[in-house]
C-alpha cells in the first residue's frame, strides 16, 4: 500500500506516534510518505520505503500569516498524483484534517478518488480544537473524514461532547515497542545524576500550561525532604523560565536538572525510579507509556486517557489533577522499600506490552484496508 502521513514532525506526541507508525508501516513492506514542513524528530536517517517530502511556505510581503494550509493541500495533491498514493493519514486534526480535505475535492475534480483517516490526538479537540475560532471546521472535517480515530476512549467521548458529530470513531490507542526485561537495561548513566541510595523522578514534556510541571517541582520537593532524590526535567516551552525560577526559590537548584529537548528519552526514563505526570489534561499520555515500557511507574493526574493507561495501585498511582500532596505521598508509598518498588517497576512493563506496536499498527492496518475495500 501507498500511504501518505501528514504530521508535526516536533517532539509533540501525535509527532512521535506519527512517525512511529510511518517507521512500522514502512517495515511491513508498505511505502510511506511522510508530508510535513521539517525532517521528523523521530524519523532518523535513510531508511527502506520512505520518503519524505517538504512543505515549504515562501514568505510573501502581503502575508501576516502564512498560509501553510493552502501549500500543505497543494503538496498532498501533488505526492497523491505523482507518488500514486492510495491513502492519507493525518495527525492531529488542526489544519492537516482540512488540508486533506481540500486535497481529496482537488484531487476529485482530476478524476482521483482518495480516501483520508483523521487521527485525533487531544489538544485538537479538548482545548485548541473546541474554541469557537475552529470549531465549525473541525466538526465538517470530522464528518468528511472516511475514517476517524482517536487515541483512548476518553478522547472519543470529548468528541462527541465538544462537537456535534455522529460519525463513528475507532478507538486506536498509543502503543509502544517494549524493549528488554528492566532488569537487563544498563544504568551505569544513573551514577552522573544520582547517588547510589537517592531515588531518580522523571517528567518529559513540553512545558506548556496544560502539562503544570509546577506541579513536579512541587511533588519532587515534598519526596526530597523525606527521601532524598533528584529531578531530571526533559523537553522545553513557554514554561521553563518560570519553572527555573521556581526552582531557585524553593532551593532544589542543585538537585533538580533541566535536560532540554532530548531526542531519546529512553535514557533518561532508563535511570529513572518514577515518572510524573500531573496534568491538567491529557487525551492518553504517552509519555507515560513510555516510562512504562522500561520499567518505571508513573504517578499521574487521574484526568482524561491517562487512567486508561496508567493502573492506580498497580504500575503507579492516580491523583486528583493539583493533589500535590497525595501524588507525592504517593511517590514515598513506590519508594517505601526495594521490593515494593520492584513490584511496580514489573507492573508497569508488563502494562506497557498490553499497547504493543505490532499489535496496534495492525489495527491502522486493518482501517486502511477497509477503506480500500470500499473505494
Ligand atoms: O502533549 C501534547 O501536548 C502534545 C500532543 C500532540 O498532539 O502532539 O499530545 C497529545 O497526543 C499524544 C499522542 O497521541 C497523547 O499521548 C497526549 O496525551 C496528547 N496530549 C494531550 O492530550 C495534552
Amino acid at each position: 500500500m501507498k500511504i501518505g502521513i501528514v504530521l508535526y514532525p516536533t517532539f509533540g506526541g501525535s509527532g512521535v506516534v506519527a512517525t512511529e507508525l510511518g517507521k512500522s508501516l514502512a517495515k511491513n513492506g508498505h511505502s510511506v510518505h511522510f508530508i510535513t514542513y521539517s525532517h521528523p524528530v523521530r524519523l532518523g536517517s535513510f531508511r527502506e520505503n520512505v520518503t519524505y517530502h517538504e512543505v515549504s511556505v515562501s514568505d510573501y510581503p502581503l502575508f501576516e500569516y502564512q498560509p501553510y494550509e493552502t501549500v500543505l493541500a497543494s503538496k498532498m495533491v501533488d505526492v497523491v498524483k505523482h507518488e500514486g498514493l492510495d491513502i492519507l493519514h493525518v495527525h492531529y486534526a488542526i489544519p492537516h484534517a482540512s488540508a486533506a480535505f481540500m486535497a481529496k475535492m482537488i484531487l476529485r475534480s482530476q478524476g482521483v478518488d482518495i480516501p483520508f483517516v483523521t487521527t485525533l490526538h487531544g489538544t485538537d479537540i479538548t482545548l485548541v480544537g473546541r474554541d469557537p475560532s475552529f470549531e465549525p471546521v473541525i466538526t465538517f472535517c470530522l464528518n468528511e473524514s472516511d475514517a476517524v480515530t482517536a487515541v483512548s476512549k476518553s478522547l472519543k467521548e470529548d468528541t462527541y461532547k465538544h462537537f456535534s458529530t455522529t460519525r463513528p470513531i475507532e478507538v486506536i490507542p498509543n502503543f509502544i515497542s517494549v524493549p528488554a526485561d528492566y532488569r537487563s537495561i544498563d544504568r551505569s548513566m544513573r551514577k552522573r545524576y544520582a547517588e547510589d541510595d537517592e531515588f531518580v523522578l522523571c517528567h518529559v514534556s513540553n512545558f506548556r500550561k496544560v502539562k503544570r510541571v509546577e506541579d513536579v517541582l512541587d511533588v519532587f520537593k515534598q519526596v526530597n525532604e523525606v527521601k532524598p532524590s533528584r529531578l531530571l526535567l526533559v523537553g522545553d516551552g513557554p514554561e521553563r523560565y518560570k519553572l527555573e525560577e521556581m526552582c531557585r526559590e524553593l532551593q532544589l537548584c542543585d538537585r533538580v536538572k533541566f535536560l532540554g529537548k532530548v531526542r531519546d528519552t529512553q535514557h533518561v526514563l532508563e535511570i529513572s525510579d518514577v515518572f510524573v505526570l500531573p496534568s491538567e489534561t491529557e487525551s492518553f499520555g504517552l509519555a507515560a507509556l513510555e516510562a512504562m515500557a522500561v520499567g518505571v511507574p508513573v504517578i499521574s493526574s487521574n484526568t482524561g486517557g491517562i487512567p486508561e493507561v496508567n493502573v492506580h495501585g498497580v504500575t503507579g498511582y492516580l491523583s486528583d489533577v493539583g493533589d500535590v500532596d497525595d501524588m507525592a505521598e504517593n511517590t514515598l508509598k513506590i519508594f517505601k522499600d526495594a521490593e515494593t518498588l520492584d513490584k511496580f517497576r514489573q507492573n508497569a512493563q508488563t502494562r506497557a506490552r498490553e499497547f504493543d506496536l505490532d499489535t496496534v499498527v495492525k489495527k491502522y492496518e486493518k482501517v486502511y484496508d477497509s477503506l480500500l475495500e470500499t473505494v
